[in-house]
């Protein structure tokens, strides 16, 4: 089988090369032409595994650069997760959020279409789709309200991948997946910008740690779990969308209590709210019901909350204090 993953340089999509190699899958991944030219710093989540993939250059902005990639190679499936990612910045940047992650994913709907309609595809939905919350818990029947530029760019891919299934009987996928997290997640996210800094203050490389919103809800996961829901949503007989989420849910500060208590502090001490990470339109509070999912495919989730929390900030007290990686900058310019 030959998968292709957009966004293998991501948090999501190096897990998901592993697991994908892990089951014997020939796996290619499309990256920024830029990226290739900046391997040790662009790679660092899938450095480890640059010889047993094998990589292709395209923009999500052109489509005949993603025409070119697709029309190179007889892809069984594509894992379609590059977007732009981070909310905050959807507010900063509606335009460019828009263009890459509406029209990116058209531009891959389009050219398997043309080329290959037979590669079943999966979207990368988000729970973020829910936004303002019209029902608790939330599940794949659910309106979906978005409350930022970037939910509603996925609310139109997911909008997309249902069209193409249902206008071209295509085994087109989405799943709607609560947050995940781990320790190779991006450090502007909220619980790594939290478990890197704790880390640093530990180390005596800080002395505060600044937050916007610690009340707002989260249903967290481990995205370790998470890809292995991607990969049984295309294996399945027809195709469907699938809401995928541990059930469970927390707030920031709950978040920030257990990753200072890890090291012995008391997140009281450091965390100060600053408005500029409050956001104009919240989402409050999400928490999904994935029966589905756990029903039809048989997936659940093997991490806890408390252990997704440990291994985040053990892992980055390791790379701080061990391996001299370069946390602080990384940190400074999250928001
Ligand atoms: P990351 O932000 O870690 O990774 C995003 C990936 O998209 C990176 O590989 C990035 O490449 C790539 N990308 C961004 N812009 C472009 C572009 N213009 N052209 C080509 N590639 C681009 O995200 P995650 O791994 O956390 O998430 C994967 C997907 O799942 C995303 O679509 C996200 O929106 C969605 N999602 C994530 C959830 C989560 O909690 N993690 C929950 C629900 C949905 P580069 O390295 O070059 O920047
Ligand atoms: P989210 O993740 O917006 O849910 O999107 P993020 O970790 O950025 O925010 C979670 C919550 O924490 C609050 N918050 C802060 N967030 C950040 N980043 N920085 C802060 O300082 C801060 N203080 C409080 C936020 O307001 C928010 O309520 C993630 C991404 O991975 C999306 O791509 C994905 O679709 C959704 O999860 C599901």
């Amino acid at each position: 089988m030959k998968a292709l993953i957009t966004g293998i340089t991501g948090q999501d999509g190096s897990y998901l090369a592993e697991h994908l190699l892990s089951l014997g899958y020939e796996v290619h991944g499309l990256v920024r032409r830029i990226a290739l030219e900046d391997p040790e710093r662009r790679f660092t989540r899938i450095s480890h595994l640059l010889d047993r993939i094998q990589l292709h250059a395209a923009s999500l902005e052109s489509y005949p650069s993603i025409f070119a990639v697709v029309s190179r190679h007889e892809f069984d499936e594509c894992y379609h997760l590059a977007a732009q990612s981070f909310v905050a910045e959807s507010f900063a940047d509606g335009f460019s959020t828009m263009n890459t992650n509406i029209n990116g994913t058209h531009y891959m709907l389009a050219a398997l279409r043309e080329l290959r309609p037979q590669c079943r595809f999966y979207f990368a939905g988000s729970s973020e789709m829910f936004g303002l919350v019209q029902e608790t818990p939330q599940r794949e029947t659910t309106p979906f309200h978005p409350r930022s530029p970037y939910g509603i760019s996925k609310v139109a891919g997911f909008d997309l991948t249902r069209n193409y299934r249902e206008a071209y009987g295509m085994f087109a996928a989405s799943g709607i997946l609560f947050n995940h997290e781990g320790p190779r997640r991006g450090f502007e996210f909220v619980t790594r910008k939290i478990t890197s800094t704790v880390a640093r203050i530990k180390a005596g490389q800080a002395n505060e740690l600044q937050l916007g919103n610690l009340e707002a809800r989260r249903d967290w996961g481990h995205s370790k779990d998470y890809v292995r829901a991607m990969y049984l949503m295309l294996q399945q007989e027809t195709p469907d969308d699938f809401v995928v989420a541990s059930g469970d849910s927390h707030t920031v500060r709950e978040f920030c209590e257990l990753a200072f208590a890890e090291v012995g502090l008391d997140y009281r001490d450091y965390v100060r709210i600053d408005e500029r990470f409050y956001r104009p339109a919240e989402v409050e509070a999400l928490i999904g019901d994935s029966t589905k999912a756990r029903t039809v495919l048989g997936w659940q989730p093997t991490y806890t909350f408390s252990e997704i929390v440990r291994e985040m900030v053990q892992n980055d007290l390791k790379m701080i204090l061990g391996q001299n990686q370069p946390l602080s900058e990384a940190v400074s310019e999250a928001r």
